[in-house]
């Protein structure tokens, strides 16, 4: 089998068994998952997580994130956060009904529930967020709001890439929209900005993953070059998307 069709027959395999989430987050049902029960221990009207469908080839987003880390990341670490988090919502008998419930109650929870959760919801808009040919100045509200309050599309990416390069460790870099503004920050791990014990609180606009796992196989140490060439990927229609909800 060549190359091409053997990755083209993985990735069909592989969107035959991805599911979709009892809960209601707007990013799985913008995805149109087909449903899969992870654990079957799971009681109907409780929070799953469910995995997106990548929305594009593992290829699609070269030279700027390489085959390999694509496939790696979405179907070992992605699949394992998703797995492990529903397992922690049987094993713990955790009965939230959304994944909004579930992450304003983080606190609350086990490391396990918190670190696979974020994981879990974290990756969905990170593959969501990209596309190929994407990146570019947007334009329209997205391209207005990054203007007005971080004083020029350059400005704001500058800020970002600062804060991406400087999250020591592994973790994310995030746009969000809170009481009606933009702000960027980041969040070490897992975590993400709706948790409660978030510093960083808002509803995700974009996200950018910054652990090794996400670049270390094309990048080893270089993050700089990661992030920006992510910049080339970055799916704008995507993030004005969330920002008219
Ligand atoms: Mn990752």
């Amino acid at each position: 089998m060549k190359k091409t069709s053997r990755r083209k027959f993985v990735h069909t395999a592989i969107k035959a068994t991805v599911i979709s989430s009892v809960g209601s987050s707007m990013i799985i049902d913008a995805c149109a998952a087909k449903p899969i029960q992870n654990n079957p221990a799971l009681q109907p009207g409780v929070l799953s997580f469910a995995q997106v469908k990548l929305p594009y080839e593992y290829a699609a987003l070269e030279p700027n994130i390489d085959a390999m880390t694509m496939d790696i990341h979405y179907n070992r670490h992605h699949a394992a956060y998703v797995k492990n988090v529903n397992d922690a919502i049987a094993d713990e008998k955790i009965s939230f009904s959304s994944e909004n419930e579930f992450f304003t109650n983080i606190s609350k929870l086990s490391a396990k529930a918190r670190n696979n959760g974020g994981g879990a919801y974290n990756h969905n808009l990170f593959w969501q967020v990209m596309k190929p040919n994407g990146g570019g100045v947007p334009s329209g509200k997205i391209g207005e709001a990054l203007t007005g309050s971080f004083g020029s599309f350059d400005k704001f990416k500058e800020q970002f890439t600062s804060v991406a390069m400087s999250r020591f460790g592994s973790g994310w870099a995030w746009l969000v929209k809170a009481n009606g503004k933009l702000m960027i920050g980041s969040t070490p791990n897992q975590d993400n900005p709706l948790m409660d014990l978030s510093e960083l609180k808002g509803t995700p606009l974009l996200a950018l993953d910054v652990w090794e796992h996400a670049y270390y196989l094309k990048y080893q140490n270089k993050r700089n070059e990661y992030v920006a060439n992510w910049w080339n990927v970055v799916n704008w229609d995507e993030v004005a998307r969330l920002l008219s909800l």
